[in-house]
């Protein structure tokens, strides 16, 4: 409490005092920019959400290279010979370098290990991972295949190497071993499990061997830091220093550290007071038929650890348990399907369709439905209105490691008005804690936590709202890379050396 607001200035300003000689390099599955090829016209497009918000700043003032995954149908067309092109394309300051992977890769790497097995593996969902040796072997490979891109685009400098997510394990162990002076640093966006969960991976010593090839490790929460060192002490034997969250694993250590990560807090605030949303609103609420509703509103990727059927049994049970509701109250849900290849994934959206039709058909009237459901990739000016519109917003996840979501609908109420419906299994509830907090496997506590949020006198929505505001307002998403980052430069360099001793 007290600090001066973080901004994206005072972040560059950071960056050009930390980052002296050393060349910063991002490594992540997801691209910043994604180069799209419509009708033979190349165009480029900025996969909205938190982590290209908060280092793509910090790479536009330390000018190092992003290197990704080249996901999009432009982009090889946008790239030169290296497979380089300079970013933002507007306004170009530093360079974005991609990987290509085939078919084959894509399915083992990605599909197969990272969202078939870790995935599963990291969030208690009871959707039994999937670990096969041909999906396994493409991690290995294409994490190697990245790391040989990295080593020649550092070629020797001196360079901090940051690392995104779950589909990179392997990658610092082999920067390690092929440049001890490079630095390293990741940040896990998903749970860690239980040790007792995380065993049953048929290659958690080689994960975690991989992960300890980092001089920094962030996790969203203390509980996920804890798991994974309990992991590294009871799988490989590791020494582990609770009181300086130290792990030691052949002979380097790793600093395991929480960092909980935020939105762009102003910017969010600034876009929901904007003519253009208001005037988006305003069409929704006509073209939708809300002008005299109260509106609920779920945003979330369709998955399956979201709890989204969860959340429509709840509004089932809510419109029986207070009839009174009935017609007044209508619940949106919108948000894009994932990665639909999956059998998980595809029976999550039957068992959705099944919920959805359970409460439509028994308490819709002729055309009218009181749950809408928008499976679609909106764009951002009607993910905003809704945020705008909705007199409380539902996040009932099983498991998440934060959730953005939540954050998002918190900073869009500029009016200081409107509830948050949470669930504790979310990394997100540690810090909002004036949300209405509810388990959403019980059904019956989660419809009387809807009509709390529909009953709520206006003083205390108000009151809790100004309260979640001034939490992420302060631990926004520039706080939340500036201190990974100092971490990252200064912390690692000085627990390499002196600790050692102890
Ligand atoms: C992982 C962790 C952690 C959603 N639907 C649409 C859309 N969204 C946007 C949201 C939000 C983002 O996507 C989702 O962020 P979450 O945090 O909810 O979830 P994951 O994708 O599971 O992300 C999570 C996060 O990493 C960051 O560390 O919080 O725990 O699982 O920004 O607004 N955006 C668009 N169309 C949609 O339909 N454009």
């Amino acid at each position: 409490m007290g600090e001066p607001t973080w901004t994206r200035e005072k972040l560059q300003l950071l960056v050009q005092r930390e980052i002296g000689d050393y060349k910063l390099i991002v490594v992540s599955n997801r691209q910043p920019y994604v180069h799209d090829l419509i009708g033979g016209e190349l165009s480029y497009a900025s996969p909205a959400g938190g982590v290209t918000t908060a280092i793509d700043p910090l790479m536009q003032e330390c000018g190092g290279t992003w290197v990704a995954f080249g996901g999009g149908r432009g982009d090889w067309l946008a790239v030169d010979e290296t497979n380089r092109i300079q970013v933002p394309p507007d306004d170009p300051s530093y360079t974005l370098k991609l990987v290509w992977l085939s078919e084959h890769q894509q399915q083992g790497y990605y599909y197969g290990f990272s969202n078939e097995g870790l995935w599963p593996l990291c969030h208690n969902a009871f959707i039994e991972p999937t670990f096969k040796t041909s999906d396994w072997e493409m991690y290995r490979e294409v994490n190697r295949e990245f790391a040989t891109q990295v080593l020649d685009e550092i070629d020797g400098r001196p360079a901090a190497v940051f690392t995104q997510d779950y589909h990179l394990a392997l990658l610092p162990r082999l920067l390690r071993e092929a440049d001890p002076d490079i630095i390293t640093g990741q940040f896990w966006h998903i749970p860690w499990p239980t040790y007792e969960i995380f065993r049953i991976c048929p290659w958690a010593d080689e994960l975690l061997d991989g992960l300890l090839g980092n001089d920094l490790l962030g996790f969203h929460i203390g509980d996920h830091c804890d798991n994974f060192m309990e992991a590294a002490a009871r799988v490989l034997g590791s020494q582990v220093h609770d009181e300086y969250n130290l792990v030691y694993h052949k002979e380097d250590p790793t600093l395991v550290r929480q960092f909980p990560i935020s939105v762009d807090f102003e910017g969010i605030s600034l876009e929901s007071q904007s003519p253009e949303v208001a005037a988006e609103a305003e069409s929704l609420i006509e073209k939708m038929g809300l002008e005299d509703k109260i509106i609920g509103l779920g945003i979330d990727r369709i998955d399956y650890t979201k709890g989204i059927p969860h959340r429509i049994r709840a509004f089932g049970r809510f419109l029986e348990k207070y009839p009174q509701y009935i017609g007044k109250v209508v619940f949106i849900q919108a948000g894009v399907m994932s990665r639909t290849d999956i059998g998980a994934y595809q029976l999550l959206a039957e068992q959705v369709d099944e919920e959805l039709e359970k409460v439509n058909s028994r308490f819709g009237m002729g055309d009218w439905a009181p749950i809408m459901y928008l499976p679609d990739d909106l764009p951002a000016v009607t993910l905003a209105a809704f945020r705008r519109m909705a007199h409380f917003c539902v996040v009932s996840s099983l498991h998440d490691g934060m959730n953005l979501v939540a954050k998002e609908y918190v900073a869009s109420r500029f009016d200081e008005d409107g509830v948050l419906i949470l669930s504790p299994f979310t990394g997100a509830a540690s810090e909002l804690t004036d949300a209405v907090i509810v388990n959403p496997y019980a059904t019956d506590d989660f419809a009387d936590a809807i009509c709390e949020a529909v009953e709520m006198p206006y003083e205390m929505r108000h009151e809790r709202m100004v309260g979640m505001r001034s939490v992420v307002e302060e631990n926004n998403i520039y706080n939340w890379a500036a201190r990974l980052f100092v971490d990252l430069m200064q912390g690692t360099r000085r627990s390499r050396r002196p600790i050692r001793s102890f």
